[in-house]
């Protein structure tokens, strides 16, 4: 009897309702009895066979057990989709008294610092802030500079070209050019970046490294102008009883031309492997901007005067923090870094 038959879907159903224990299983037994195909579906498909006084009853009793099974499938679902959340829960309850992991924190590179030192004192002077491209004209770096192609200046700045024309600038003096190319007096100005030489690498060199130009021009500017604010940065940067030298040096870009020099702060003047037995390190090259170098920019050397330097930032940083060889910078051995 068809009746029965129905009967025995249904239980057969219930039955494997029962076993099932998660929802892709709860979509095969859908399928297995009320799909297209399914158990249910087929029997509904004989009912032609039945005589029509049947056919009204079986099919209100087949349409009921549709109806009962699909209740019964959405209620297993809600059952087992909660149990699967319970479990997911307490598989992932965070016990609130374990130590925690340690958060690793970032710390500014130590010549970051110093160059953000170095950059708020001489705003504070009035000096803003201008850059230009490490990858240079032969004419910003050298050309414009005084310095033609057979110079002998050029040997003392080992360059590495990319062309015959371009190369990676030597100086940030090159910023120098530029700045003066766009701007007329009062000119104010600092240009930090990295240079490129190839020089040999040792405790105080790196064939790549950073330097700060520094620029001004303007009506009645004097060498005492140049020495007394690079005094004063060197007194903001390290403290009042800081000693430096000023010794008079060639550049072809200015005349008068010097170099700072700051006492060894590792031998305190006595001479050392660092400072190469002289007592002295290196920090800067500076001087009076050579009227030559104003003419190429179109500034009138009759009426304007200025002066330049150009810092050494892995030079300051090292005094600044007592640190013996430049290579530690660029080495980023965190054990080093951290400690900033
Ligand atoms: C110059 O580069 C000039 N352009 C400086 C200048 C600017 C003079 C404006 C006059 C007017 P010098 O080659 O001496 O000069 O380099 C300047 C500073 O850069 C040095 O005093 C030193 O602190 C630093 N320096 C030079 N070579 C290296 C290097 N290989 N590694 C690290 N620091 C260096
Ligand atoms: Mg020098």
């Amino acid at each position: 009897m068809m009746k029965d038959q129905i009967e025995q879907i249904r239980l057969a159903a219930v039955d494997a309702l029962k076993n099932a224990t998660n929802l892709s299983d709860l979509e095969n037994i859908r399928v297995s009895f009320l799909g297209k195909k399914g158990q249910l579906t087929s029997l509904l498909k004989q009912m032609g066979s039945l005589s029509a006084d049947l056919r009204p009853a079986m099919g209100q009793l087949a349409n009921d057990v549709r109806a009962y099974l699909e209740g019964e499938i959405s209620k297993a679902a809600t059952a087992l989709q909660s149990a699967e959340l319970n479990h997911r829960l307490s598989r992932e309850t965070i016990d609130v008294t374990m130590p925690g992991e340690d958060v690793c924190i970032g710390h500014k590179h130590p010549m970051s610092i110093v160059l953000d030192e170095t950059k708020q004192i001489f705003l504070g002077m009035g000096f803003s802030v201008a850059d230009g491209p490490e990858v240079e004209y032969d004419y910003y770096n050298f050309e414009a500079l005084n310095i033609p192609k057979d110079h002998p200046a050029r040997d003392t700045q080992d360059t590495f070209y990319i062309s015959e024309n371009v190369l990676l600038r030597t100086q940030t003096s090159s910023c120098q050019i530029r700045y003066m190319e766009n701007h007329k007096p009062p000119i104010r100005i600092i240009a930090p970046g990295r240079v490129y030489r190839s020089d040999a690498l040792d405790a105080t060199h790196s064939p790549m490294f950073h330097q700060i130009e520094g620029l001004v021009v303007d009506e009645g500017i004097s060498m005492a102008d140049l020495k007394g604010t690079l005094e004063v940065f060197a007194k903001r940067l390290y403290g009042e009883d800081v000693v430096c030298r000023f010794r008079p040096h060639h550049f072809p870009f200015t005349e008068p031309s010097a170099e700072m020099d700051i006492q060894c702060f590792n031998c305190h003047g006595k001479g050392c492997r660092l400072c190469k037995n002289e007592g002295w390190i290196e920090l800067l090259g500076a001087g009076m901007v050579h009227p030559r170098v104003l003419e190429t920019c179109n500034i009138d050397p009759n009426k304007y005067s200025g002066y330049a330097f150009g810092i050494g930032l892995e030079r300051i940083t090292m005094r600044r923090y007592q640190i013996g060889d430049l290579r530690m910078f660029f080495e980023n051995d965190t054990r080093f870094l951290g400690q900033f």
